[in-house]
């Protein structure tokens, strides 16, 4: 709803309390569908991680044993080898301090824990301040950028912006048709150029379109590129180089769009393109289609980078804003006030 509070035109005071009952209501029923969504969406981590979790952390006394069968769930649930050390070793620390015996009581802390690390480098998308509010999103290939630029811009329109999004990726074979479907269903515009032309050119015309046509929030699409290949990381530092130029200021968001079942690779992901643009958070992808969502843990533990939206699904709606204690009250069940 940031968009509305920034830009909405002011409305009469009587007809302005209905309409916000109306939105705060719809909100809540929002919310509720949201959260079920979160709930369905990480039903796989839930099988394949929290269960075992369950099972360690049930009728037992805290010991040795017990804290190396933790440590092995959340490595293979893909939390990486040193954010399963450090949550194991700070759960050590509290059953010292907190003199704790029974696996039930090191189940709560545990989810406390795992908040907190979430909690680090928690951001949600940046309040928009000037027209156009403008997103990049970048990404390997297969990633779910397209995809999360079509969800991304349902929800912009949503809430009555003006959004215009780029066809920057020119290079893969049926890329610009594929946004071009994106932007017909939901009813925004498009800047495209043919295949094969310079992303550069595409994003130069965009933001002056942006900027003509009087546009809230400008999307722009970009090929995906393996993070190893040098020369395709230097051509999107030349996008960058010119949209902030032409734009005359910072990009609102370069999104790094991360697929959460390519596992500890989307470190490595995260870190080279970070050299390449300066990313300001991570689109977490397909939660739904792992079991592994202990990524989601790596990520925010061993990188400087807030995950800001995930990913549950293939559907407009199947984008939210990432909240530690939401989505962890998603897996764990447990009440927001213990978490
Ligand atoms: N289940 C699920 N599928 C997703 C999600 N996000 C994207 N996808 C699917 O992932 C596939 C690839 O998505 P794209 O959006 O085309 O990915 P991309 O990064 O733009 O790909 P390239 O442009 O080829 O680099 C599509 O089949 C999407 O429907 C998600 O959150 N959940
Ligand atoms: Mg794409």
């Amino acid at each position: 709803m940031f968009w509305k509070k920034m830009f909405g035109e002011g409305k009469k005071q009587e007809q302005e309390k209905q309409a916000q009952k109306q939105e705060q209501q719809h909100v809540q029923e929002k919310e509720r569908g949201f959260f079920q969504k979160l709930v369905s969406g990480l039903e796989k981590t839930k099988q394949g991680f929290v269960d075992k979790v369950e099972q360690i952390m049930t009728g037992r006394k805290v010991d040795e044993e017990l804290f190396e069968e933790l440590e092995e769930a959340l490595i293979q649930a893909d939390c990486g080898v040193d954010t399963s050390l450090f949550l194991v070793d700070r759960l050590r620390e509290r059953v010292k301090e907190e003199k704790i015996t029974e696996s039930e009581q090191l189940r709560s802390v545990l989810v406390e824990e795992i908040v907190l690390l979430l909690q680090k480098n928690a951001a949600t998308l940046k309040t928009p301040e000037d027209r156009p509010y403008v997103l990049m999103v970048v990404g390997v290939n297969g990633a779910g950028k397209t995809t999360t630029i079509g969800k991304l811009a349902y929800r912009f329109k949503e809430e009555n912006a003006k959004v215009l999004l780029a066809a920057g990726d020119t290079f893969r074979a049926g890329a610009i048709d594929q946004l071009e479907v994106w932007a017909n269903r939901i009813g925004v515009e498009l800047i495209k150029h043919q295949e094969g032309s310079d992303p550069a050119a595409v994003a130069y015309d965009a933001i002056n379109a942006a900027k003509a046509r009087k546009i809230d929030v400008l999307i722009l699409d970009t090929a995906g590129r393996l993070q190893t290949k040098v020369n395709l990381m230097s051509e999107l530092s030349k996008v960058h180089r010119v949209v902030k130029r032409e734009l005359g200021r910072d990009l609102d968001e370069i999104l790094l769009v991360v697929d959460a079942t390519t596992g500890q690779n989307a470190l490595s992901q995260a870190r080279t393109f970070q050299e390449a643009v300066p990313l300001t958070g991570i689109a977490l992808t397909k939660l739904d289609g792992t079991a592994k969502g202990g990524i989601v843990l790596a990520l925010a533990n061993e990188l400087n980078l807030a995950v800001k939206l995930v990913g549950v699904g293939e559907q407009y709606e199947d984008l939210q804003d990432f909240d530690a204690n939401t989505f962890t009250t998603a897996l764990f069940g447990a009440s927001r006030e213990n978490a």
